[in-house]
């Protein structure tokens, strides 16, 4: 199949292409290099190096013999999404061109006015240009399971069987998100679905739950084909953080205490997720929700989790909480959907958090210390 991968320079796109590309599809990427100017306005870098994109096609192409097609631009331009929608012709989409921090989000207006207006401008126009130029493209769309938030009922896949006053209807999961960022998502969803049923096209939005790890097999080949790794308060994901400030001596920065409870994913089994949707297309009309996590553990518990793993005396430090969140809360996530389709997932393994502990290791000079600890606060957003 023809696969254009939005968002193909970051942690997840670029991991992603290559996975495609070496299980035989043709892929192209198209990126528009923001996600590292984000890298110069924090003063803080990959925490491994990763190349420029063009160098790490080039990279892919000499270890791998395959070709992979670059469209560098913004999706918020319309008239350069049309083209390269044009241009490329795919078969499926795979959208992650998104800004992807909820605190990035959270920390005045003008970073929640960006968020929403990138996020939610880029997925309109490429509805667009799917509509308008081949309404057969399969899109799939990474969403997240912070869309939901933490309801006191089980999470289905993105739709749920409502009875009320003797009535019965099948409606979008209700969200309540917990950043403008996870807002973004959420309007997203709400625009593809309204796209799917009023222009029949066909989606799927991935409800992702926060990744982990560095590697997948086609990273691993040379380091040039590196996909990056943040380790900051604001970029950095929970449990990747944990295991760099256990590789640095410092304390693991659990926020409140710990009793927030999140799904996790591999990211070997993130790109493995994507080819599955990808090469089982939802059907015209359908706007399909999978829940893309193997696994929920509480902050404390993967705290704990990483601090057991580590051979040496780890600390871990609670901090007030600089989110608004449920300390505690109940969870359980339906996630079957990609199971059926065939994942056979990664689950936390020793193995895996001991050779993220290299990676870091040989690179934890890389560290800009001053931006460890979290400095931006949700309440703290708006000026009094
Ligand atoms: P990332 O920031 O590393 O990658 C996103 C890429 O999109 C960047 O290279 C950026 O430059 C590009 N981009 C952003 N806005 C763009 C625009 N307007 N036009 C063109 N390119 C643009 O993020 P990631 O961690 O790879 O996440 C990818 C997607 O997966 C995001 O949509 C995110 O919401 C979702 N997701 C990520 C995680 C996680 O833990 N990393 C978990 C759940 C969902
Ligand atoms: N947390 C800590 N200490 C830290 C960092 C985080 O206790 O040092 C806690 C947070 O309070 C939160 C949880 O860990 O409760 C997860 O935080 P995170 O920063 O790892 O993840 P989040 O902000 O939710 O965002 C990440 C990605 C985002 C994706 C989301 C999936 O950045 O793109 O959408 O994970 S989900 O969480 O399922 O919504």
């Amino acid at each position: 199949m023809r696969v254009l991968v939005l968002g193909g320079d970051g942690y997840l796109g670029w991991p992603t292409a290559l996975h495609l590309s070496d299980k035989g599809h043709e892929v192209a990427v198209l990126d528009n290099y923001a996600r590292r100017k984000y890298d110069v306005e924090l003063e803080a870098e990959s925490l491994v190096p990763i190349e420029d994109l063009p160098t790490r096609i080039a990279a892919w192409e000499e270890v791998s013999g395959k070709k992979i097609a670059l469209f560098e631009g913004d999706l918020c331009d319309a008239e350069f999404t049309y083209s390269a929608v044009r241009d490329f012709a795919p078969d499926s989409i795979v959208h992650f061109a998104e800004q992807r921090s909820a605190p990035y989000s959270m920390i005045d207006r003008d970073h929640a006015v960006y968020t929403q207006q990138n996020n939610v401008v880029g997925n309109l126009n490429l509805l667009y240009a799917i509509a308008e130029i081949n309404p057969d493209i399969h899109l799939v769309k990474l969403g997240t399971m912070g869309e939901y938030g933490t309801p006191n009922i089980d999470i289905e896949e993105g739709w749920l069987e409502v009875e009320h006053n003797g009535r019965k209807d099948r409606m979008l999961y209700p969200k309540k998100p917990g950043s403008f960022y996870h807002l973004s998502k959420v309007h997203d969803s709400h625009n593809i679905e309204f796209a799917c049923r009023i222009w029949d096209l066909r989606a799927t939005d991935l409800n992702q739950g926060v990744v982990y790890g560095q590697q997948t097999a086609q990273t691993a080949l040379d380091p040039r084909l590196a996909t990056r790794f943040d380790y900051d308060a604001v970029f950095g994901t929970v449990l990747n953080r944990f295991v760099i400030q256990a590789v640095l001596g410092q304390p693991l920065t659990v926020y409140g205490k710990g009793g927030q409870t999140r799904g996790l994913i591999d990211v070997r089994d993130t790109v493995e997720c994507i080819r599955l949707a990808v090469e089982n297309p939802a059907d015209r009309g359908e706007f399909r929700v999978f829940n893309q996590m193997t696994e929920s553990y509480s902050v404390a518990q993967i705290a704990e989790i990483v601090a057991n793993c580590f051979p040496g005396p780890v600390q871990i430090e609670n901090l007030d909480n600089p989110r608004v969140e449920q300390p505690e809360h109940y969870y359980n996530v339906i996630h079957t959907g990609l199971v059926e389709l065939g994942l056979q997932p990664h689950l936390l393994s020793d193995t895996l958090i001991e050779s993220m502990f290299d990676i870091v290791g040989a690179n934890k000079h890389r560290v800009n210390d001053d931006r460890m600890r979290p400095t931006v606060r949700w309440r703290g957003a708006i000026k009094s």
